[in-house]
């Protein structure tokens, strides 16, 4: 039995985030997003978020180009069609190219209102085992409060961190930190900060105490991660250059990592990204849920992604209030003894507040 998918609507929002996010490629103080409504001709309501950012630094797609896409290309493509099941709308956007966060923000609306149609959870329609999820928040590596931070967030609960570093580091200053907190896994996440030309300086990361390292390397330097994966002891875990099945099957190829993150706009939604969790599964290839710094819609879906049975490792997952004064999901998102507690209600599982007028 089939769904006619009736509507569907767009809400831009913007959000001043609690402190500007600091990477080595942009510092982010406002957040910008777009919330996906698809309706059902029944009544029922699927969401999703668009999680591309105002400008082109973490990918090439914007706020602006996904709203474009999505309305005028992806919405007519969808519009009154009848689906027996979410995957198909990976088929019928697959003569669009690329622009991967515009479609996820749209398939994942969709995996969303079939849970609610089936009456179960979305982590369950999924086939997720995991109902606690461990949470893991990131630093920004060059705040002079980072030993701070830490003790902070250790203070939350959070039992693991991620800090953002770059080839400007102190890699010695970071072991100290590092050294303190015993029980704490810590992550680096480089964002592409390092070359070939700074190789050496990354080398001096690998003693820190990382579980990982991510991203040290540009998007394409498929070569150098296999290198840094090659010579160093820290497990090189890859995120922006993960686009795709096939990179992931290049990454395994090349033997350029040893980890991925699964971020499901990279990645253009749920179907592909469960085609990824398999191929993971078969090859090894450890895996854990990225963050964008995103609202509570996107998060819900990671949430649930992350209750699958290999996603063993710690995603990005923090308080609601980690990052905004108020999320736009009720209840909001909690850490209690650094575990996130997923809902039993139908679909994301959480009520959607979204006042703002729509595109
Ligand atoms: O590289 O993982 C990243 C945020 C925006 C863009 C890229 C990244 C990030 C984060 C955010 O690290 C982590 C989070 O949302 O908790
Ligand atoms: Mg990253």
């Amino acid at each position: 039995m089939g769904l006619i998918i009736e509507e569907i609507q767009f809400h831009r929002i913007q959000k001043e985030l609690n402190k500007p996010f600091v990477t080595s490629l942009q510092t982010v103080a406002d957040r910008e997003s777009i919330i996906v409504t698809v309706r059902s001709a029944g009544g029922l309501e699927g969401f999703g978020e668009c999680v591309a950012f105002s400008t082109p630094w973490y990918s090439e797609e914007t706020v602006e180009s996904c709203r474009f896409v999505m309305e005028q290309v992806l919405k007519p493509l969808l519009v009154k069609k009848v689906l027996n099941a979410p995957g198909e709308v990976a088929e019928l956007f697959a003569g669009v190219k690329g622009n991967n966060m515009a479609k996820a923000a749209i398939e994942m609306a969709v995996w969303d209102l079939f849970a609610k149609f089936e009456g179960v959870s979305l982590w369950q329609y999924i086939g997720g085992i995991q109902k606690q999820i461990s949470a893991g928040v990131v630093v920004a590596a060059d705040s002079r409060n980072l030993l701070n931070e830490i003790e902070q967030v250790a203070a939350k609960g959070y039992s693991r961190i991620k800090v953002k570093i770059s080839s400007q580091t102190d890699a010695e200053a970071l072991k100290r930190v590092v050294e303190r907190y015993p029980e704490i896994l810590f992550f680096a996440d480089a964002n592409g900060g390092f070359s070939e030309e700074t190789f050496e300086r990354l080398q001096t990361f690998d003693d820190v105490g990382f579980a990982l390292i991510e991203q040290p390397f540009g998007e394409r330097q498929w070569k150098l991660h296999a290198r840094a994966n090659r010579e160093m002891k820290t497990p090189i875990c890859l995120d922006e250059s993960i686009t795709g099945i096939h990179d992931v099957e290049r990454m395994i190829e090349m033997q350029a990592g040893k980890i991925i993150v699964l971020k499901m706009g990279r990645l253009g939604g749920w179907n592909e990204t469960l085609k990824i969790v398999e191929l993971c599964r078969r090859h090894n290839v450890g895996m854990w849920v990225g963050g964008m710094m995103e609202f509570g819609v996107s998060k819900a879906h990671n949430l649930a992604l992350a209750s699958l049975p290999d996603i063993v490792l710690p995603g990005d997952f923090s308080d609601s209030r980690y990052f905004w004064k108020e999320d736009i999901i009720l209840p909001e998102i909690e850490v209690i003894n650094g575990k996130i507690t997923l809902q039993d209600k139908a679909g994301i599982g959480y009520d959607v507040n979204i006042d703002e007028a729509g595109l």
